[in-house]
């Protein structure tokens, strides 16, 4: 049996005992769904207690946190034939979460599937962050658009997108700085990226991720009303999920503000990201 919420099951004896309710709040709380989220879960739940016995808890409980989450990461697919492209995604959150990895990631999977792909170091704030994704570029051999260090981020991602054009690519990922939800300054500094991409395709960026590092607290459910609210978020990249983070925060940011989960990193190589899978994030998180 894997999972908290299991091995507290596994620990009662019988297989029709009554539910043990505080040992289900307890799990749900190990889950990182934070406080309100597994409020609502667990008053569900009870609402279902006369039917409920602690071999189909988990599966109810599952079942409640589903209901937030597709079955499916929505994947990326190329601009449909006759649209001019690039797709242009933005890849936004705090410090640390696993943007430029994610960044790389995603360049690799669009690669490895025929498209034509430029990076753009977008975090002109931190020197060694443009040579992570040059040397990532190396690797993969994807092209990396950069600036020197201080450069206007939003001037760079303009720059950006109109080489992608010449070039016909299908995607342009733009990693940027991380920063802090907070920081109304640094807040702004993306929404005049979304701008300044806008100047020469209206429509992008096209996707805009949440990074979303699961190993940290459910301060991620603000963090992604303050980003969705600087540029409208199309979902979330959820990270570090071969750590110790159940991802309950995401059931609590999708339940929270409707952004859902479109692919998990599961390490630190190239190939360590896949679409999110309901069934097989949900049995790992309860
Ligand atoms: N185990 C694991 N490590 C990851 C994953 N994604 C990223 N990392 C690691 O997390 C650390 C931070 O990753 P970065 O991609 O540099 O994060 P970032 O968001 O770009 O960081 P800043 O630009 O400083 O905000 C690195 O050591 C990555 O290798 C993941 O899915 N699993
Ligand atoms: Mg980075």
């Amino acid at each position: 049996m894997a999972g908290w919420l299991k091995n507290v099951l596994g620990r009662i004896t019988g297989s029709h005992q009554a539910v043990d309710w505080e040992e289900v709040e307890a799990a749900l709380w190990q889950s990182d769904l934070g406080a309100p989220t597994a409020t609502v879960i667990l008053e569900s739940l009870r609402s279902k207690g006369l039917t409920l016995h602690s071999e189909n808890v988990l599966e109810a409980a599952r079942e409640e946190a589903a209901k937030y989450l597709p079955e499916k990461g929505e994947d990326l697919s190329p601009m449909p034939a006759g649209s001019e492209g690039p797709v242009v995604i933005l890849m936004v959150g705090v410090n640390g979460t696993g943007k430029t990895t994610s960044s790389a990631k995603l360049a690799a999977l669009l690669k490895s599937r025929g498209h034509s792909v430029l990076l753009c170091a977008a975090d002109t704030f931190r020197a060694a962050a443009v040579e992570q994704l040059k040397s990532w570029g190396e690797r993969l051999g994807i092209e990396v658009v950069s600036s020197e260090y201080g450069a206007d981020p939003a001037a760079l991602c303009h720059d950006a997108l109109a080489k992608a054009k010449r070039l016909k690519s299908d995607f342009l990922i733009c990693d940027t700085a991380g920063r802090l939800h907070t920081k109304s300054n640094l807040m702004q500094e993306l929404a005049k990226m979304k701008r300044s991409l806008g100047k020469i395709d209206p429509t992008s960026p096209h996707e805009v991720f949440l990074v979303t590092d699961t190993t940290t607290g459910s301060n991620a459910v603000v963090q992604a009303r303050e980003f969705h609210a600087a540029t409208p978020l199309t979902g979330l990249i959820l990270t570090k999920l071969d750590g110790s983070g159940k991802g309950g925060v995401a059931v609590a940011i999708a339940r929270e503000t409707g952004i859902t989960p479109r692919f998990i990193g599961t390490g630190e190589q190239a190939e360590d990201l896949a679409l999110f899978d309901r069934a097989s994030f949900l049995e790992r998180m309860l």
